[in-house]
């Protein structure tokens, strides 16, 4: 039997897409920089069937990429040698919360968006937010260890996970989803699997730890005229406000981006550098945080002045990609650093690739800064390789939060040490030993 008639038995013909207009969504990424044509698209409705699925390719000996809302920014998600995409948005039963853990589980195809509404409904949030909320899936938010907005507070998705559910390459299902507190009964599994882009099993379900729903937030636009005064007020704010939960920033660049992309005139004066920033607490958090910010910060402490302010760092990436296909480069600096390789960022660009436009944003709190650079040709990383080679030499990360993925696969090497790298291919034959899982991420050829 041809693998196309094996997985249409398994899941049903409905849910195998071999037309190429079918297919097309899920074959480019995000960005429209990566992807290629799949084999097919399969998309089981349950983990019994994700397991089959997965016992079938693996008699076929076809590989697979899997993928939840394909709102990944590093080539991971899409295929890029003909191989089978296993969809896992069909994934979305939400368990009721349980008030006495915080804790819900929920299918790997449920949407951040998704999760906030329902953890909201039962008094309390979900402890991670970022732009693509309504389209990213909690299996890939898992996969990759996704970041956002208010790390600074709750931190990585990693900290959120108190247990899940993943499909092994040959069809095995792995399920800790007891969400004790403490439980040190041998390898943390559910840890590995976190972060591992898709290389080491297929995530199906994950336990969530929700955080307690604050009744009052408020959020301010801060104009600054240096780095050196946005760290500053960084200080500042981890000091003094306890209720901190989001510290952000923008340049005029990409400030001027947004604004030209949404039609609207900057609500703030010129500055070098701006911080959003957001505190939220039971009690009222304005005093506490009008107390550190200088008098020409823009407060909006009602939902729709929030949002309007948050549309201006939110739409950086939309603004972005309206303008062209950015390289994007997700990375973190030593926040002493940080003021060191923004100033320096610009020219390390201009010398390899002259003309290119960078337009630099990111989680201020984490030192998580993305690069983004238009201008450049798909195929051309010397910008990328110039970027990354700055920041291993700073003391930072290659990735941040978006994930090694295909992209940065050649440059782990900069920021992790052989015998590291060794040990991690070591992990990976052993759960993947016929690497048939997102081939060619994350870990470098050997
Ligand atoms: C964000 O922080 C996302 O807005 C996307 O991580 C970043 O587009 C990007 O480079
Ligand atoms: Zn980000």
């Amino acid at each position: 039997m041809s693998l196309t008639d094996a997985l249409q038995a398994l899941v049903g013909p409905a849910h195998v897409l071999i037309d190429p207009e079918l297919r097309a969504p899920y074959e480019t990424d995000w960005t429209g920089r990566f992807g290629s044509p799949a084999a097919l698209v399969v998309r089981p409705g349950s983990t019994e069937e994700v397991a089959s699925v997965l016992a079938a390719c693996r008699a076929h000996g076809a590989r697979v990429v899997p993928q939840g809302g394909n709102t990944g920014l590093v080539g991971a998600s899409v295929p890029r040698a003909g191989e089978v995409v296993l969809s896992l948005t069909r994934l979305t039963g939400l368990s009721p919360v349980d008030p006495a853990t915080a804790q819900v589980e929920a299918g790997a195809g449920v949407t951040l968006g998704a999760l906030q509404a329902h953890a909201r409904e039962a008094g309390f949030d979900a402890g991670l937010d970022f732009a693509a909320r309504d389209t990213a899936t909690l299996g890939g938010i898992a996969a990759t260890n996704a970041g956002g907005l208010v790390a600074v507070r709750h931190g990585t998705a990693r900290a959120r996970i108190a247990g899940l559910e993943a499909v092994l390459g040959d069809g095995t299902i792995l399920r800790r989803l007891s969400g004790l507190l403490k439980d040190n009964a041998g390898y943390d599994l559910p840890a590995l699997l976190v972060g591992s882009e898709g290389t080491l099993g297929v995530i199906t379900r994950v336990r969530w730890r929700l955080v307690a729903r604050h009744r009052a937030r408020i959020a301010a636009l801060v104009p600054l005229d240096s780095i050196d005064a946005a760290a500053e007020l960084l200080g500042a704010l981890r000091t003094r406000v306890p209720s901190l939960e989001a510290v952000e920033f923008f340049l005029p660049e990409g400030l001027k981006l947004v604004c030209d992309h949404l039609r609207i005139d900057p609500p703030v004066r010129d500055a070098a550098v701006y911080v959003v920033t957001e505190a939220a607490s039971n009690a009222d958090p304005t005093e506490e945080l009008a107390d550190v910010l200088p008098d020409d910060a823009l407060v909006a402490d009602d939902t729709a002045s929030r949002e309007r302010l948050w549309r201006l760092r939110e739409s950086h990436t939309e603004a972005i990609a309206a303008a062209g296909i950015p390289h994007k480069m997700d990375v973190g600096v030593p926040l002493p650093r940080l003021g060191e390789f923004l100033q320096r960022v610009p020219a390390v660009i201009e010398a390899v690739a002259p003309g290119a436009r960078t337009i630099l944003f990111g989680h201020l709190g984490d030192g998580n800064v993305h690069v983004n650079v238009l201008d450049l040709p798909s195929d051309e990383d010397a910008a990328d390789e110039a970027v990354l080679r700055l920041v291993a030499d700073l003391g930072g990360t290659i990735s941040a939060e978006h994930g090694v993925g295909t992209v940065k696969a050649r440059w782990l090497s900069l920021v992790r040490g052989q015998d590291e790298i060794a040990a991690m291919w070591a992990i990976k034959l052993a759960l993947d030993p016929e690497e048939l899982l997102n081939p060619g991420v994350m870990l470098p050829a050997r």
